[in-house]
């Protein structure tokens, strides 16, 4: 059920509730691809740095360890120690990302595993199917990304046959959601918007998904080799189109400058691996601007990352010492600046959400980016 608490221009407040709990937007959503965050991160560490949903991957966790050992062992939820909301990627994505020879029929995706080279086929059923073991608060849509850039045509066709496969994933989840033995019976099911560049081809999707009525509406296809510029266009004309009281997903994205544009062009729910992909580098995030740890100017800096921050990292080590944990290979370098940069990110959407219920989001985001600039 989703509650729209404030609009101020076109960013929306809103409160997602779940069988999981309630989700306040706009909302980052903590990236664990695998069922972990990357870097050392325990589900213990997650309620610590404010993260309200983990996101996890319907390919790689169907690869290994296998979905139906997932839910012989209660679900994601009761295998990775995590109450709150976890949304699933359907692999849409993932397939043509990372797996090799690949081919797409109408029926589904043929690929070979990432992990062990064996054939595997994902349709849109078996996405439901895999998404309903895994038992994930909010399964996302089986689609197409097409490459960029995608001719005309590729991307007619492309997103024709995501729409016939979203009408398939929304009849097999209608029916694991009435099974007997399914884990969560009330598993929400978000569409996903495709088009690439071609607003046109996108509004029409977006009117004709529209229709279906489902939980929640993702814009995909974006933040795949386009400009920022053209991104924030496709939002101006796509958003507007999709229902203003359901939640809007732009997945993949992004810089905390992404984020706040998109923002204002009404995105409610976010996913990115750059504060974790980041962290694990040593580059951490300040509002004003990153920092690389790693260089030499640190060394006897014995401030914390950023002053004031009340991260695990920040409440009580200095940019010296994770410096030296970083150059010694230490792992508590990587996982201390991940935990910096993810509580960055979740406290950045909670100073948005204040921003929107005062009425104060323009003025707070322009404040905001000329600083990080
Ligand atoms: N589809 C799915 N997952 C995604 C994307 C998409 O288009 C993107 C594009 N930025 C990221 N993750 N299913
Ligand atoms: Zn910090």
């Amino acid at each position: 059920m989703y509650k729209l608490l404030n609009v101020d221009g076109r960013a929306k407040r809103a409160e997602v509730h779940t069988v999981h709990g309630v989700i306040q937007t706009p909302v980052f959503m903590n990236v664990g691809t695998a069922g972990a965050i990357k870097g050392a991160v325990s589900s213990m560490d997650l309620k610590e740095i404010k993260c309200q949903v983990e996101l996890s991957n319907t390919y790689h966790l169907h690869v290994r360890p296998g979905d139906d050992v997932i839910k012989k062992l209660g679900g994601l939820h009761k295998f990775m120690v995590w109450d709150r909301p976890i949304l699933t990627d359907s692999g849409g994505f993932q397939v043509f990302s990372l797996s090799g020879l690949r081919k797409i029929k109408e029926e589904g995706v043929y690929f070979s595993s990432h992990v062990d080279g064996r054939k595997i086929f994902m349709g849109p059923e078996e996405s439901m199917q895999i998404q309903s073991n895994i038992a994930s608060t909010i399964a996302m849509a089986f689609d197409e990304c097409a490459p960029y850039p995608a001719t005309r045509e590729y991307m007619q066709n492309s997103v024709d046959r995501t729409t016939r496969w979203l009408k398939r994933c929304k009849t097999e989840m209608n029916r694991l959601n009435s099974l007997e033995d399914t884990i969560n019976k009330k598993q929400m099911l978000f569409g996903i918007n495709q088009g690439g560049t071609y607003e046109d081809i996108r509004i029409e999707h977006a009117k004709v998904i529209s229709e279906l009525d489902l939980d929640g509406y993702a814009v995909g296809g974006l933040a795949v080799g386009e400009s920022h510029e053209e991104m924030y266009r496709i939002l101006e004309e796509v958003v507007p189109h999709l229902p203003q009281n359901k939640p809007t997903y732009l997945m993949g994205v992004g810089t905390p400058i992404n984020i706040l544009e998109s923002v204002e062009r009404g995105v409610d729910f976010f996913d990115c691996v750059y504060p974790a992909r980041n962290g694990r580098h040593g580059h951490v995030y300040t509002n004003f601007g990153k920092l690389n740890l790693w260089n030499a100017k640190f060394q006897l800096d014995d401030r914390p990352i950023e002053e004031g921050c009340q991260c695990p990292a920040c409440k009580h080590y200095s940019r010296a010492y994770i410096r030296h944990l970083l150059k010694a290979k230490e792992m508590l370098g990587m996982r201390l600046c991940v935990l910096h940069n993810l509580y960055f990110y979740n406290t950045l959407m909670e100073e948005i959400r204040e921003a929107i219920d005062k009425n104060e989001y323009q003025e707070y985001k322009n404040n905001k980016i000329e600083n990080m600039l």
